[in-house]
């Protein structure tokens, strides 16, 4: 009850900052995108994680107005670093189940766009497969709108839901991220080598990008390289990074 008192004057005070993860083309070695990551900084508790926060946050419908933060905030954050060196960048955005189930999402998504005058193709959103398929004829259709906006959609910690891959074959999705559960162990277990071959495969036949998330060593990162797999994320790459730390620029990974 206490945290919850405090989460609703988080906004208000200036609490939330968002940390960035870069996302490496595993080609070109090039970063053309950041994951937009919540951290919360109480000035009591410390700071908070958003695995703590994000469900109250959707249990009390706080979420609305924080999940319009982030996204108008990343947007706009975006657009003032294309155009201060890195002119291709683009965002990515988690959307909880209970945010993208309200009427007032895709207004927001539109929102942070026009506040930002950011590129509707730079941003992607990352849903999981549990928010997805909540009510799947209603997601269908905010998926549309948002394919129609030019808003791109990723499936996060994919491989982890109670997948129905039919749903891969009838919606607008861009890019599958591969939950980090597959990654950890790559390369001393042969059942994670297969799945993961077998999404890259599927994911090059529906042309859909794939991203393998919680790369942590040299070892995984070459290996989902010569399984060419687009993208990849993780602790090896980047931490999440404050503005300051990501404009002093990155260690370069080989
Ligand atoms: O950044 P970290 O690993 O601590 O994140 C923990 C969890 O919180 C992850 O599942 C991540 O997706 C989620 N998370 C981080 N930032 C946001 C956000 O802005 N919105 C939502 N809905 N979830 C977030
Ligand atoms: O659920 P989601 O994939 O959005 O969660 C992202 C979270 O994973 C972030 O909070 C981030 O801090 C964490 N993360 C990012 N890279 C790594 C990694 O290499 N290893 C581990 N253990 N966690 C990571
Ligand atoms: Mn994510
Ligand atoms: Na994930």
């Amino acid at each position: 009850l206490e945290l919850e008192s405090y989460l609703r004057k988080a906004l208000q005070k200036n609490e939330f900052h968002l940390c960035y993860q870069p996302l490496m083309d595993l080609k070109s070695g090039e970063i053309t995108c950041t994951e937009a990551l919540i951290r919360w900084q109480h000035p009591h508790l410390g700071l908070v994680s958003p695995a703590q926060f994000i469900p109250l946050a959707e249990e009390t419908g706080l979420i609305e107005e924080i999940g319009a933060w982030v996204l108008t905030t990343a947007c706009v954050q975006t657009k003032a670093w294309q155009q201060n060196g890195f002119p291709n960048l683009g965002i990515s955005v988690n959307v909880s189940a209970y945010q993208f189930q309200q009427h007032a999402f895709i207004g927001q998504v539109i929102q942070a766009l026009e506040t930002s005058q950011l590129a509707p193709g730079y941003l992607s959103l990352e849903l999981t497969e549990s928010a997805m398929l909540k009510d799947i004829v209603y997601s269908i259709s905010v998926m549309k709108s948002l394919q129609e906006l030019g808003v791109k959609v990723s499936i996060d910690d994919f491989g982890t839901g109670y997948s129905s891959l039919s749903y891969l074959r009838n919606l607008p999705i861009d890019t599958l991220k591969i939950d980090q559960s597959f990654i950890n162990n790559l390369h001393d277990d042969p059942s994670d080598i297969a799945i993961v071959k077998a999404i890259i495969t599927m994911g090059q036949g529906l042309s859909v990008k794939i991203v393998a998330e919680g790369v942590e060593t040299h070892e995984q990162l070459n290996l989902l390289r010569d399984l060419d797999c687009h993208y990849a994320q993780g602790y090896y790459i980047q931490k999440p990074l404050d503005i300051d730390a990501f404009e002093k620029g990155f260690r370069t990974v080989e």
